[in-house]
């Protein structure tokens, strides 16, 4: 990716909460917990996965492994200056993949990055064209909304969680809510249809459940004020009840 000190918008305020939030992860997992994130615009996984990761550096040494889940409508892997919205909820991915951005270092206790190969991208059906180029030349794993009708999403559950669990020391799910369909989640600022169903989003959940090195559970994106008879504020308690309890029988 192209260096550039064009600042995103929304850098400024991140900076403001994100030495706090990042603390309090660190002490949770200190405390061998699980820290879930409700929120909120998705620039905040730039501090809780950075956290995360570097929590794993502390503890397991400089040679771990962080794993990313991103279940989103969009990648989010726009980059400053280029031709996008600028705004940072819309680069969070590829602020974490990459560390051409010196300020994020300046938050940061170690100077790492969370490797390409341990990105993987489920629900993804809008892009640019700048985000569809960094996914092929960096590789990264990216199971569309397509793909997941064309492969089934227990399949790509079992491929994705056995990466995670075997070559990482730890892995976040970052959840955006609108990666599930609008007609199960309408409380999001940019709805997209075509997206997963409600019992898709369960189904990673029971995956989610199962796996000893989720670190980190971030429900994010959710606007209560486009939301309708609270259907994904419950979707998302649903999400965070099937996490943290597994299947139903
Ligand atoms: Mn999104």
């Amino acid at each position: 990716m192209p260096k550039t000190d064009v600042l995103p918008h929304g850098f400024e305020e991140m900076k403001i909460y994100a030495p706090q939030l990042m603390k309090r992860i660190d002490s949770i997992l200190m405390d061998k917990a699980f820290p879930i994130i409700l929120g909120g615009d998705h620039s905040l996984s730039v501090p809780t996965v950075t956290a995360v990761n570097d929590h794993l550096l502390e503890t397991v040494g400089k040679d771990a492994e962080l794993g990313l889940i991103w279940i989103d409508a969009h990648p989010d892997l726009e980059i400053p200056g280029k031709n996008c919205t600028n705004d940072l909820h819309a680069m969070s991915a590829a602020f974490l993949i990459d560390s051409w951005q010196s300020e994020l270092q300046k938050l940061r206790k170690f100077n790492s990055r969370i490797k390409p190969d341990n990105l993987v991208f489920i629900g993804i059906r809008d892009t640019v064209e700048e985000e569809r180029q960094s996914i092929r030349d960096l590789g990264i794993t990216c199971y569309t909304a397509s793909e997941v009708d064309r492969l089934g999403i227990h399949k790509i559950c079992e491929d994705t969680f056995r990466h995670m669990n075997e070559n990482t020391d730890g892995f976040v799910i970052s959840f955006d809510v609108d990666g599930v369909d609008t007609v199960y989640a309408p409380g999001v600022d940019y709805p997209e249809p075509g997206g997963l169903t409600y019992r898709e989003a369960m189904i990673i959940a029971e995956y989610a459940h199962s796996s000893e090195k989720l670190k980190l559970l971030e429900l994010l994106e959710y606007n209560p004020d486009n939301d309708v008879d609270y259907k994904t504020s419950k979707v998302m308690m649903n999400m965070f009840h099937r996490v943290v309890c597994g299947a139903v029988v």
